[in-house]
């Protein structure tokens, strides 16, 4: 996919404040530093159109992105993170869960999973939920630069193993690196294959 522009839109606390469109709506979360940002920047192709940090806890609020004037991307704050007071957490768990059951125009959730430690429960348990509520959903293993192909197959079929003790059928998942850009084609292909004919 070309991005011919990419536009920041703006950063909102609540979804109800968004401005509302029916743009199709492609949005990413995550842990707290498994580089949603990143991911975002290596989709489209600019380098801090999101603000990356090497620190967790780097996105705080509910940040849209609008790409060749027909494609909005999200990039939400990560959950997870512990640091984080739990007032913060808090917050940010209700903006989260508000967006994900509010907002009418989201075709696909990318949920985000760093490829190279073992399956987190918290991870499971995200992805658990948003499945009962029927959101539509990806899922991305990350920062596959740092394995071998390998400890990466072991990794992806460890998570996938783990979503099957509740699931029957698995959602699409993808592998990405947002250093080698290895998946970008296919993430832009899975997006334009939802998109309206
Ligand atoms: N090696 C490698 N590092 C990555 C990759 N993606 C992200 N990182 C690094 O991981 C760190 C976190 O990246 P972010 O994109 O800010 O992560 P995030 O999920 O948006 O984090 P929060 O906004 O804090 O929730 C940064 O230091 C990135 O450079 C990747 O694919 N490979
Ligand atoms: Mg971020």
């Amino acid at each position: 996919m070309d991005i011919n522009t990419a536009e920041y839109i703006g950063s909102w606390q609540k979804n109800a404040d968004m401005p509302h469109t029916e743009l199709p709506e492609f949005a990413f979360i995550g842990r707290s530093n498994v580089g949603k940002s990143s991911l975002i920047n290596m989709l489209t192709q600019r380098n801090g159109l999101a603000k990356t940090s090497s620190t967790p806890g780097k996105t705080q609020s509910i940040n849209l992105f609008l790409l060749n004037k027909k494609i909005q991307f999200v990039d939400l704050p990560g959950y997870g993170y512990a640091k984080l007071s739990k007032d913060k957490r808090e917050i940010f768990g209700k903006m989260i869960k508000h967006y994900l059951h509010e907002r009418v125009n989201l075709y696909c959730l990318f949920v985000l999973i760093d490829l190279r430690i073992k399956p987190q429960q918290i991870d499971m348990d995200f992805i658990n939920e948003c499945g009962e509520h029927d959101i539509p959903m990806a899922l991305i293993g990350t920062k596959a630069d740092k394995l071998k192909p390998t400890e990466l197959e072991a990794n992806k079929a460890a998570i996938e193993a783990k979503l099957l003790e509740f699931w029957n059928e698995l959602p699409p998942f993808f592998i990405s690196s947002a250093e080698t850009k290895v998946g970008r084609d296919e993430v832009w292909n899975f997006i334009k294959g939802t998109l309206p004919k």
